[in-house]
C-alpha cells in the first residue's frame, strides 16, 4: 500500500533526471500516485517525455509559466483526462543569470527583479488559482520548493532570496485561503543540490562541501531525500500540516557558531 494510492499529481519543473521535480515524481510514483508532467519548452520536451514514460505517465503538456494561456490549457487538458486533481508540485525558479553573481545592490535591477518574481513566485499562486476547481472535495495538496536564502542573506543568491521570501509568504496566504476547501499548501526548503539550476553557479562545489562539513548529518541532501518528504507532505499522512516550510537540508539551517568543533 502506497501513501499516495489513487492520488493524481501534476508535476511542474522537470528539466532533467537531476531535477528536484524528478526526485519528487519518482517518490510519488513509488507511493502509488498517477502523474502528469509539464515541460518548459520544445528543447526539453523529449527529455520530459522519456522521464514521464518511466512512471507510466500518459499526460505531458507544454507549460511556460509566464503564459496565462498555457497555464489555463494545462488544467483544461487535465480536466479532459482526469475527473479531478489531488496534488500540484511547483519546482520552478529562475532569475537572469547576471542577477546571481556579485553584490546584491550592485546587480539588482527592475527587469531582473520582475522576471525572478514572475517566474519563481507568481507562478505558484497562478497554478493554485487555475487548479482550484479541479481540486474541490478531495483533500488536495500544493507543494513548492524554497531555499534558505529566503530567510538568511547568502552570497550571490541576491534577488532569488527576495523571490523565495515572497514564495514562502505565498505558501501561508494560499494555505489560509484554500484551507476551508480542504486544500493544504506547504513548502520544502531544500539544501543545495547539483541540478541544472545549480550548474555554473560560481563556488557551488564549495557550498556543497561547506554543507557536508557543517550540517548535523555531515552530508548534503539529494533529490530522493526531498522526494520522500514531498510525498509525505502531499499525502493524507500529513492531513494536519498546512502553511509550513519543512527544511530538507541535513539540518544545516539549525546550526549556529559553525566550524568550531
Ligand atoms: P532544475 O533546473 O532541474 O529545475 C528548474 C525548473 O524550472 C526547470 O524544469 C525549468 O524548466 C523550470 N523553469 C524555469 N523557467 C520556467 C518557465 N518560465 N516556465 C516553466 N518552467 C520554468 O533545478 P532544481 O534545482 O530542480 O529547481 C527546482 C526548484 O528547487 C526551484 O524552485 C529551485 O529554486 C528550488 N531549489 C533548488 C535547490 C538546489 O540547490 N538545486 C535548493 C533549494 C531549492
Ligand atoms: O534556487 C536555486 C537556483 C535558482 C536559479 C538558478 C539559475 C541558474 C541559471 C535561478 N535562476 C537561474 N538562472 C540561470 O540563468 N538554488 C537554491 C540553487 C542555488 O543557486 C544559487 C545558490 C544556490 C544554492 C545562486 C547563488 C548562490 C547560491
Amino acid at each position: 500500500m502506497g501513501m499516495l494510492d489513487g492520488k493524481k499529481a501534476l508535476i511542474v519543473g522537470v528539466a532533467s533526471a537531476r531535477s528536484i521535480a524528478w526526485g519528487i515524481a519518482e517518490a510519488m510514483h513509488q507511493q502509488g500516485a498517477e502523474l502528469a508532467f509539464t515541460y518548459q519548452n520544445e528543447k526539453l520536451k523529449s527529455r520530459v517525455d522519456k522521464i514521464a514514460e518511466q512512471t507510466g505517465s500518459q499526460l505531458v503538456m507544454p507549460l511556460d509559466v509566464t503564459s496565462d494561456e498555457q497555464i489555463a490549457a494545462v488544467f483544461d487538458t487535465i480536466a479532459d483526462h482526469w475527473e479531478g486533481l489531488d496534488i500540484i508540485v511547483h519546482a520552478v525558479g529562475f532569475a537572469p543569470r547576471e542577477q546571481l553573481e556579485g553584490e546584491f545592490a550592485d546587480v539588482v535591477d527592475r527587469e531582473g527583479f520582475r522576471i525572478a518574481h514572475d517566474i519563481s513566485v507568481y507562478s505558484f499562486p497562478a497554478l493554485a488559482r487555475a487548479g482550484r476547481a479541479l481540486m474541490q472535495g478531495r483533500r488536495g495538496a500544493l507543494l513548492t520548493l524554497s531555499y534558505l536564502g529566503a530567510v538568511r542573506a547568502m552570497p550571490s543568491y541576491n534577488v532569488m532570496g527576495l523571490a523565495k521570501a515572497s514564495l514562502e509568504a505565498s505558501v501561508r496566504y494560499l494555505a489560509h485561503g484554500l484551507g476551508p476547501e480542504g486544500i493544504r499548501v506547504n513548502g520544502i526548503s531544500a539544501g543545495p543540490i547539483k541540478t541544472l539550476a545549480a550548474a555554473g553557479i560560481p563556488k557551488f562545489r564549495a557550498m556543497l562541501e561547506h554543507v557536508e562539513q557543517t550540517a548535523p548529518l555531515r552530508r548534503s541532501v539529494n533529490i530522493e531525500d526531498v522526494g520522500n518528504v514531498a510525498a509525505f507532505l502531499c499525502s493524507d499522512l500529513a492531513a494536519g500540516v498546512t502553511g509550513e516550510i519543512t527544511y530538507v537540508d541535513a539540518g544545516y539551517n539549525i546550526v549556529g557558531m559553525a566550524g568550531l568543533e
